[in-house]
């Protein structure tokens, strides 16, 4: 699969990932947009947006709170385990759109959350940010304040944690490939990557069953599932 790119792989140092929700779609999580994504079934702007939260708390909390039950029983798949266990030959940073922490839980060390991470919480008004441990007593929480609590995530309209976003810029202006996995770029900022990524001479490769907004920008497009098409990266930088 990677053989037309095998020597440019071995000479990198460092190898930045773009990942979104299609890397944990073969763990059992939904993603966004296509067939069987979310928003076919949900509306975004009801759920995803700070209007719709103040309009509608427990309904979003209600949606929240599922998903992140789902989230936590499942597993990272051989695509996340492969990116991890890429840092034994080569410097390797995730740049992730996903809020479900299964990078971090398959053992990469080096994960910027882009649109935040749904185990944890913050206030709408105070400074309170904790990790959830356990079930939640009411809908929505409340914090020591008063005031309700949130999922810790990035709605529409809302901008990306600002140190996380100047580090993902820095991380893709350095890296000499971009893996841009499972996502399909439809949302920016974070579709804006792999462009600076190009900009600074990396070469661009995709990993997607289907065809993205970007797919005429790469420099090599896999068309099939990332925990089939992962693990094989390791076996050519490995060579
Ligand atoms: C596989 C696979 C397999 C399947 N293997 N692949 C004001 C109001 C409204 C909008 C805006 C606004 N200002 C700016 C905007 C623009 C907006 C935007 O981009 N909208 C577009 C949709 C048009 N962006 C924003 O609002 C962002 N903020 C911003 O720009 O702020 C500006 C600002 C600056 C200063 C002050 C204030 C504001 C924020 C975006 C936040 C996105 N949030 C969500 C929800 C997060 C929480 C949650 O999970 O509930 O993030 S939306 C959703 O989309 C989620 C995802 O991270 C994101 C991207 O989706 P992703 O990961 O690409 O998933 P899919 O489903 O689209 O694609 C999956 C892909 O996988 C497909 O290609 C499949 O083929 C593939 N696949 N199986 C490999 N096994
Ligand atoms: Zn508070």
């Amino acid at each position: 699969m990677f053989e037309s790119i095998a020597d440019k792989l071995s000479q990198a140092e460092k190898i930045v990932f773009v990942t979104g929700a299609g890397i944990s779609q073969e763990s059992g999580i939904p993603t966004f947009r296509g067939k069987d994504g979310l928003w076919r079934k949900y509306d975004a702007m009801q759920l995803a947006t700070i209007d719709a939260f103040y309009e509608n708390p427990k309904l979003v909390w209600e949606w929240y709170d599922e998903r992140r039950k789902n989230i936590l029983a499942a597993k990272p798949n051989a695509g996340h385990t492969a990116i991890a266990n890429l840092e034994k030959y080569k410097q390797v940073r995730v740049l992730t759109q996903n809020i479900d922490g299964l990078h971090q839980r398959a053992g990469s060390s080096q994960v910027y959350e882009l649109h935040g991470s749904i185990i944890t919480i913050k206030c709408t008004v105070c400074d309170f940010k904790e990790k959830i441990t356990g079930d939640f007593s009411e809908l929505p929480p409340r914090c020591k304040c008063s005031n309700m609590l949130r999922p810790d995530v990035v709605w529409f309209g809302e901008a990306l944690p600002q140190n996380v976003w100047s580090e993902a810029i820095m991380q893709a202006n350095s890296c000499n490939v971009m893996f841009v996995v499972g996502t399909s770029l439809a949302v920016s900022p974070a579709n804006m990557l792999p462009i600076y990524a190009k900009q600074n001479g990396a070469i661009l490769v995709e990993v997607n069953p289907e065809e993205t907004l970007m797919s005429k920008d790469m420099d090599l497009s896999i068309r099939s599932t990332s925990a089939k098409a992962l693990p094989e990266l390791l076996s050519i930088v490995n060579k």
